[in-house]
């Protein structure tokens, strides 16, 4: 892997509506004119739409009604009219898994944006997998839902159907890794994880990386993502003296952590990954999360010439939540899924009949999005890997650097 550019922002650092159409076919011609039929394909989301997690889980589904209005309103499928399919995953497997179910058997569905966390998305895949339905993640980064289990030694595409438009771990745990090393210049941590897939793995890649370079992990603890009091992982922690806490998880329990850690004496700042890049974690960690860091997939949206149209148009429909981190990937990977669907649905006499052609177009997609390049590699992962640095400074996140790797 290697860095390709490095961009700094910030020198103080160290460094809907929707077009919703009945579902089968219908008349166009309402009024008894040439008699063409208008078709429904829908498109799935599966996200936390409730709970401590949905700040991210709306700004997805309201990503992929936007695309999915834009799309529509430009007729840009002739003959076929898309709608959203939101299911609340509640951040939980289990659920998500039943949600998978629920779309799969609608005999309209040909494609999911979704999930949000990596181990909902191993309930997810093997559900929609034999039925030949996309599912694009804009958020999971767990390495193993693409290039499976072994995908350190032995990568093997897991399921044909499955592609994300955001990076991964095999490069996000890393990149804070370096952060931390060379240039805060901190070669002691302490690493506490939640247990689940995206945060047990998180940890792994940062703790690899930062040994690698020369840094000491001189703790390494874990919570339970169900619980609110961290003293016993703190009192555990404090004694090795590090001098940051690297956490695998989200900002529900990021949050108070930092919080905690720091009313209890140990004031080192505490970084995670893009699961805790959100005002809520700052506003759980109070105003000694000053100092913090996080890594989030992608550029700042903002600050992309690419995506300001798409930030016009979210801020113009009047969605009650904004885009959150994954929206620009959410909008982008709606999109490769309408893309392929341009092919796919085409001569398509229903959705279940285009399902596999939509599998096979939507691997060779290749536009530029909002986020930049929209393409998947072998493994149906984004060829476009980019991650960025934020600080949290005077109560919001702000932009370190962002770096482009390649490889
Ligand atoms: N990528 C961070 C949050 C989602 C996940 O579990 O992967």
């Amino acid at each position: 892997m290697q860095q390709r550019s490095v961009v700094r922002v910030g020198a103080s650092l160290i460094v809907a509506s929707l077009a919703l159409t009945a579902c089968g076919s219908r008349s166009n011609d309402e009024g008894g004119g040439s008699g063409t039929t208008t078709k429904t394909a829908k498109i799935g989301v599966i996200a936390p739409l409730s709970g401590d997690l949905s700040a991210l889980g709306l700004g997805i589904q309201h990503s992929v009604e936007l695309a999915v209005k834009q799309a529509n309103d430009s007729n840009a499928i002739p003959g076929w009219k898309l709608e959203v399919d939101a299911k609340d995953d509640e951040a939980k497997p289990d659920v998500g898994k039943n949600a998978a179910t629920s779309l799969s058997s609608d005999k309209d569905v040909i494609g999911v944006v979704g999930t949000l966390n990596s181990s909902v998305a191993l309930q997810v895949q093997p559900v929609l997998a034999p039925k030949n339905i996309v599912q694009v993640s804009p958020a999971n980064t767990n390495p193993s839902l693409t290039a499976g289990a072994a995908w350190q030694t032995d990568p093997k595409r897991a399921y044909p159907t499955y592609f994300r438009t955001c990076t991964t771990d095999a490069i996000q745990g890393p990149v804070a890794a370096r952060y931390l090393f060379e240039k805060a210049k901190i070669t002691k941590v302490a690493t506490i994880h939640d247990k689940k897939a995206y945060g047990q793995g998180l940890v792994g890649t940062f703790a690899a990386e930062f040994k690698k370079l020369g840094g000491q992990v001189v703790a390494a603890e874990t919570i339970n993502p169900d619980d609110s009091n961290y003293q016993a992982v703190i009192s555990a922690v404090k004694p090795s003296a590090p001098q940051a806490v690297y956490y695998g998880g989200e900002y529900p329990n990021a949050g108070p952590l930092s919080q905690q850690m720091k009313a209890a004496g140990l004031k080192v700042p505490l970084m995670g990954g893009d699961g805790i890049y959100d005002p809520k974690y700052i506003a759980l960690g109070g105003k000694t999360s000053e100092g913090d860091l996080a890594t989030s997939v992608g550029a700042p949206v903002e600050a992309l010439p690419s995506a300001q149209k798409f930030v016009t148009d979210y801020n113009a429909a009047g969605f009650k939540d904004p885009y959150a981190a994954y929206g620009g990937y959410s909008f982008d990977a709606a999109n490769a899924i309408i893309a392929a669907l341009k092919v796919s649905l085409k001569d398509a006499k229903d959705v279940e009949s285009a399902r596999k052609a939509t599998v096979d177009e939507l691997s060779k997609v290749k536009f530029d999005g909002v986020t930049g390049a929209v393409a998947f590699d072998q493994y149906g992962d984004t060829t476009s890997k980019v991650l960025t640095v934020y600080k949290v400074a005077s109560g919001k996140w702000a932009t370190v650097e962002t770096a482009t790797f390649t490889g």
